[in-house]
């Protein structure tokens, strides 16, 4: 091959950069070569001990997200004239203009925030959204975690006090899995951080049984060993006739765990009325059918229950998550490997403890408008819109951090119509969305390769201890997340605009050190702060809180206690592509924090919830031949904005509405065709796609598209934009116990259009 001129002039270095996946919850280590400030090639991380090699077609798309011409790289004022690209401090000066009054006349309690979900993929939104929070101190503060996993953290919180301790299917050592309205081979895992689940669940059919519980035969159902078509929003009685079965025929088992373990003859008793023959006919699943993989999860070696947005996102979702894991305990695979086990990541703690704790309480407070009690410090992202239009003292400044509501939570009209009416509304997004063109102030970050990552979010999640920091790729001058968040936070604060964001940050490391220090079981108990401090002083912003966690963890030196230990020094310059500490270790009983210091089976807030839960079931009996809608995902796309990169989108359009042939002919509807579907809230026309992969009964939409509106400038996305699904998710249809919005089991018309 010739070399031609230009080659011989260019110096530039061809550099290899190692970092992990921001774009969905697997993390998967990528491998990316740059020359200069271009991209050349990102492909799969092969020396990545956890995700070796393993991506999807989205990883090698950072470069086409960084070159995206839409991307803002600046920030945005709205004038009576159309945006104005602004400078940092003009932004942030007409953040503090228009925030002023509302202060001065509603007081703190008309702000009010929204967290979306990239901030758990993004260090500085995960870090430093916390002291806009505080500044904000209002209770108006609302996040995907209620349109989402909410229930989890409810039920963990409840049955062993810690709600932000999620059970975690011990994937690689199971025998057997059952898994309810998840689809892993397309959303690569959730509250599961595994990459290559493909891998991972195809090991568990070769050594033992992996059963999927879905109304539609998704890609995950088709590597099963079996599927279970169930009716949407009926999980909940067929996990309880799970556990009567348990019960009926002796099977119940709890192992090491039982002395940690109450509430089991309560359990008893509230399953009673749900026997594998009560639930058939509602769930769509023949008794023999339950009661035969009750008996198989009984005698499995090690077996798993895991349910998630299928499972969660419907009417009695708590009380679903709540009996996934009972069946876990009851089946002595609680906190066993091959059972549920939980976070070992290297930032935690190990040093024994005592088990018991303060627990976990709900609705210390309600919302101003809809009454809904208040979980985990939010309130429920369907009671938004209501929350600023509805009554007197409603919100009238909002800031949405990493969030587009009027695409990602229920009856998004409602939410578009009541964010017109706010007197300010400041979006930390990139693009000019659904919800950001609404915005009076738009502040964007930097892109993922302009910035640093470490996992905080989903090493909790992971079923081996893995740590990973990733540098950035191109350090930038921008400001990052970090400093956007904290300027932000000082602004609401009513700080002068030029006051050095430095400063929060400097208080959170206080704040952080200083607990630290009080813990008795803190390798640095009772240590100087100053002295920690100075040792974190090579470090800035979020890499002090990563060198400071790595360094207090089950691995850490312990700021010199373990003087061969982790720091994060050590992390890049020893394991530049992640350092793997193994699979999870028991944590229970010293984990449990509930204030019995027990495993709770029958906590309070769900027995009182049967008597809804069994008036819900009575009304099953009496359902019609109604339509109901559920949603799915897609590998290529991400929620509400991975549709702007045409690698990504092109081709067929994805966002069909899925009808099964039967009721495709009852309805006069054809493959290609359009239909209208109407519920309580709105109405849509999709295409249709007829096709038996959905159950009779049920249409199937995904969400998150829906770029068609005037004032979206994703300008890709456009030339596809697809319907939006949450135009008929009804913001009235919540889980009362979490608040969480029901996505699944809608009730729908569908006809000819
Ligand atoms: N009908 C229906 N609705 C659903 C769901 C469903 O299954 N069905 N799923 C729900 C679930 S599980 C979730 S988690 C939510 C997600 O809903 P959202 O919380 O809205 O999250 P995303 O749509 O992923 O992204 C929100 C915004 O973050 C911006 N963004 C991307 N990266 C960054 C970044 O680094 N920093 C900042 N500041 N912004 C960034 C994007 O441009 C986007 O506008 O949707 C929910 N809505
Ligand atoms: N490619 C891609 N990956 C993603 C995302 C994405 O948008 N795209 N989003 C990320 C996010 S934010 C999340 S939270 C995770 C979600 O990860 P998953 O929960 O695995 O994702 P879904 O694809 O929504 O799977 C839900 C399944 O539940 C089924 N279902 C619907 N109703 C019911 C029901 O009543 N019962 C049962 N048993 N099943 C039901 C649906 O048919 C669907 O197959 O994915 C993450 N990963
Ligand atoms: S599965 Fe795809 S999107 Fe998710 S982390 Fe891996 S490469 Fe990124
Ligand atoms: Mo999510």
């Amino acid at each position: 091959m010739g070399t031609d001129a230009a080659d011989v002039t260019d110096t530039t270095e061809t550099v290899t950069h190692r970092r992990s996946c921001p774009l969905c919850e697997a993390c998967c280590g990528l491998e990316i070569t740059t020359k200069g400030d271009q991209v050349l090639r990102i492909r799969g991380d092969m020396d990545d001990p956890y995700s070796k090699g393993f991506i999807c077609p989205k990883g090698s798309t950072l470069k086409q997200l960084h070159e995206d011409p839409d991307r803002l790289t600046s920030p945005r004022i709205r004038t009576d004239d159309g945006w104005k690209e602004a400078t940092w401090d003009e932004a942030f000066a007409e953040i503090e203009r228009r925030l002023a009054p509302i202060v001065e006349t509603h007081g703190r309690q008309a702000l009010g925030t929204v967290l979306g979900n990239p901030n758990t993929h993004n260090l500085g939104g995960l870090l430093y959204v916390r002291p806009v929070m505080t500044a904000v101190g209002s209770t108006n503060a609302f996040s995907a975690s209620t349109v989402d996993q909410m229930p989890k953290h409810v039920s963990a919180g409840l049955m062993w006090g810690r709600p932000d301790m999620f059970p975690l299917p011990d994937l690689d050592r199971t025998d057997y899995l059952l898994m309810l309205g998840a689809n892993p081979y397309v959303s690569n895992g959730s509250l599961l951080t595994a990459p290559d689940m493909p891998r991972r669940l195809e090991a568990i059919r070769e050594r033992g049984r992996f059963v999927v519980v879905d109304p539609r035969r998704t890609k995950t159902a088709e590597h099963a060993s079996e599927h279970l078509s169930i009716v949407p929003g009926t999980d909940s009685f067929w996990l309880m006739a799970l556990i009567n079965t348990l019960f009926d025929e002796g099977l119940v088992d709890i192992g090491r765990m039982a002395p940690h373990v109450s509430g089991v003859d309560e359990v008893r008793e509230m399953t009673a009325p749900y026997t594998a023959e009560a639930v058939a006919e509602r769930c769509g699943i023949a008794a023999d059918t339950t009661r035969r993989i009750a008996r198989e999860l009984a005698a499995a070696p090690t077996a798993v229950v895991y349910g998630r947005m299928g499972a969660h996102t419907v009417e009695f979702g708590t009380v679903a998550s709540w009996a996934t894991d009972v069946l876990n305990v009851l089946t002595g695979n609680l906190d066993e490997p091959g059972g549920i086990m939980f976070n070992c990541a290297p930032t935690q703690n190990l040093a024994p403890s005592k088990p018991g704790g303060r627990g976990f309480k709900l609705g210390r407070w309600e919302g101003r408008a809809s009454g809904r009690p208040e979980v985990k410090g939010e309130l429920p992202a369907a009671t938004l819109a209501e929350e600023i239009t509805d009554g007197e003292g409603g919100i009238k400044g909002l800031f949405v951090l990493a969030c587009n509501p009027v695409r990602s939570f229920p009856n998004t009209d409602r939410i578009d119509e009541a964010l017109q009416q706010l007197d300010l509304l400041v979006v930390v997004d990139p693009y000019i969305t659904a919800t950001a063109r609404h915005a009076h102030v738009i502040l964007p970050p930097t892109s993922a390769l302009e910035r640093s990552h470490y996992d905080f979010a989903f090493e909790a999640n992971m079923i081996r201890s893995f740590a990973k920091y990733s540098p950035a790729v191109f350090p930038t001058d921008a400001p990052s997340e970090e400093q956007i968040l904290s300027r932000l936070s000082l602004v609401i604060q009513g700080k002068p605009i030029d006051t050095d964001p430095v400063v929060v940050h400097d208080q959170m490391m206080d704040q952080i050190v200083e607990g630290e220090i009080a813990r008795t079981s803190s390798p640095i108990h009772g240590r100087d702060k100053a002295e920690i401090l100075d040792a974190l002083a090579d470090w800035e912003w979020s890499e002090q809180i990563i060198d400071f966690r790595l360094r207090v963890g089950q691995h850490g030196d312990g700021f010199g206690a373990n003087p061969d230990g982790l720091t994060l020094r050590k992390l890049i310059d020893e394991h530049p592509s992640g350092a793997d500490f193994g699979p999870l270790v028991s944590r229970f009983p010293d984990a449990i924090k509930t204030v019995s210091g027990t495993v709770e089976l029958a906590p309070q807030p769900i027995v009182d919830d049967m008597e809804r839960f069994a008036a819900h079931f009575e009304a099953l009996g009496r359902a019609n031949d109604q339509l109901v809608l559920v949603g799915r995902r897609h590998l290529k796309t991400v929620n509400s904005w991975m549709h702007n990169l045409n690698v990504l989108i092109k081709g067929k359009t994805d966002c069909t509405l899925q009808v099964h042939p039967d009721d495709a002919s009852r309805l006069g509807l054809t493959d290609g065709g359009s239909a209208s579907v109407r519920s309580r809230v709105g109405e849509v026309v999709a295409p249709v796609e007829v096709t038996d992969e959905v159950m009779p009964g049920v249409v199937c939409l995904p969400h998150g598209w829906g770029y068609d509106e005037d004032g979206i400038e994703m300008h890709t996305a456009k030339t596809k934009p697809g319907v939006n699904s949450n135009v008929l998710t009804d913001d009235a249809a919540l889980d009362d116990l979490s608040g969480n919005c029901t996505l699944n089991g809608i009730p729908v018309e569908v006809a000819l259009a």
